[in-house]
């Protein structure tokens, strides 16, 4: 049998014209069905003056409102449900740090779509029908387990639910069932790599990892690869669009994060005012979802910083306009001393010190007023912490202390890592 380039081929490398005009038909779709079936979204709509029978071309998604996570919020738990109760198949739920959780409901065809948009990106990732699959994000509230379970499911994998957590009997799995390829949060990589380090053992035959939740630095993505002897594909995804993998994965050509057109339209905003922006510029990334059913998405500010990167066809064949891999969250941007930054290009210049490990935390300290920053890094041996902030004062501009530790000493976590913590002296 051939091997599989693409899991949908005519969808994935529909031309520009044909994609347009399947958008047009499926936006004029959701906003009717919001419309109908809704009232939270019908009040909205009306509010700015909007009809369903307005929306005559792509360039009318513009006149539409934004939804918001506090929207989300709000609307907890069901209120923004535009479907039948009982044809409610699943449920995912993300809490955040903040106070009341947001929920996505999912009919029957919300998980068909869900899994269309997973097998798309386990199969751009090089796995094939009958490969085996090690799905490590939690199976749960968290879409990140299922997600990858529905599209494996389509894509025809032998899949392997270990969910998170039990490193040791995790890389068991990997070793006795030859497992080609792992689906994870980001920061548990490291701590698989951690544990084969100590055990002295190898993953010969794992070869795709496809890692996300987090924001993570090329240096990082290196690292992972050259010791897992793997290739580590980004993936993108939020509980509000219908979850990983929804809003895309990048591809083997590395110019960027594909989102599913056909299933998303993607706008880049201000953060500030939610002016939209031109391709190239960068700014908060908003999506529109062209064929959910139960809770479908006009404009949902994502709060999440990228550009576009491209709309030509890329490399790898596909036609979906390429975003940018995620610079960090607006509510992440950390300004100290007049110095914007990120927690990824601390992460990134960390990376590059030889002997600093992946594990570190951005402490911002507020000293009567004052901000500082404290860096707390993982590394061997020989390591100093004026060697951290000698690189991290080059390569970010401002100085932040440097503690250096030893390797285990930091806080570990199985879901998404906490980086950044906010202290007042
Ligand atoms: O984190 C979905 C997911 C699970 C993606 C597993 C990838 C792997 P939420 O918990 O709702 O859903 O969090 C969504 O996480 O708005 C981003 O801020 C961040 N995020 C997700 N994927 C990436 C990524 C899942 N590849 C929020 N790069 C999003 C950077 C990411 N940030």
């Amino acid at each position: 049998m051939s091997r599989l380039r693409f899991w949908n081929e005519k969808a994935e490398t529909m031309s520009r014209d044909e994609l347009s005009a399947l958008q047009l038909e499926r936006l004029r779709w959701t906003v009717k069905h919001v419309w109908s079936n809704n009232g939270f979204y019908r009040d909205k709509l009306t509010e700015a003056g909007i009809e369903p029978g307005d929306i005559r071309a792509l360039e009318d998604l513009k006149r539409l409102p934004f939804l918001t996570k506090d929207d989300f919020r709000d609307q907890y738990p069901l209120k923004m449900l535009c479907a039948p109760r009982n044809a409610v198949r699943e449920m995912h739920m993300s809490s955040g740090s903040t106070g009341t959780p947001v929920v996505m409901a999912y009919t029957e065809t919300d998980l068909v779509q869900w899994a269309e948009c997973m097998a798309r990106c386990q199969v751009m990732a090089g796995l094939q029908p009958g490969d085996t699959l090690q799905i490590m994000p939690t199976f749960g509230l968290f879409n990140g387990g299922f997600g990858f379970y529905h599209g494996a499911r389509l894509a025809g994998l032998f899949i392997v639910p270990a969910s998170s957590g039990n490193t040791a009997r995790q890389i068991m799995l990997m070793r006795d069932f030859k497992v080609r390829g792992i689906g994870s949060v980001v920061s548990y990589a490291s701590r698989i790599i951690e544990m084969l380090d100590e055990q002295g053992v190898d993953l010969p035959d794992l070869e795709i990892g496809i890692f996300g939740a987090e924001s993570f630095s090329d240096e990082m993505r290196r690292r992972v690869e050259e010791r897992l002897n793997i290739k580590a594909f980004d993936i993108y995804g939020m509980t509000e669009t219908g979850g990983v993998g929804t809003t895309g994965m990048d591809c083997e050509a590395r110019c960027g994060i594909h989102v599913w057109e056909d299933q998303y339209l993607t706008e880049i905003v201000d953060p500030v005012t939610g002016e939209p922006m031109p391709d190239g510029a960068a700014g908060e990334v908003v999506f529109t979802s062209l064929t959910r059913d139960a809770v479908p998405v006009i404009r949902y500010r994502t709060r999440d910083l990228t550009r576009i990167a491209s709309r030509e066809r890329c490399a790898c064949g596909r036609t979906s306009l390429r975003i940018d891999r995620i610079e960090g969250r607006c509510d992440d941007m950390l300004i100290v001393k007049g110095v914007n930054f990120f927690p990824k290009q601390v992460e990134q210049a960390l990376m590059e010190i030889p002997g600093v490990l992946p594990e570190y935390q951005i402490i911002i300290e507020n000293d009567h007023g004052v901000t500082g920053v404290r860096v707390n890094v993982e590394a061997e041996e020989g390591v100093t912490g004026y060697m951290v902030e000698k690189h991290l004062k080059e390569r970010l501009g401002f100085s932040p202390k440097g503690d250096v530790f030893k390797a285990g000493a930091l806080p570990r976590s199985e879901g998404k890592a906490k980086r950044v913590f906010r202290v007042d002296k």
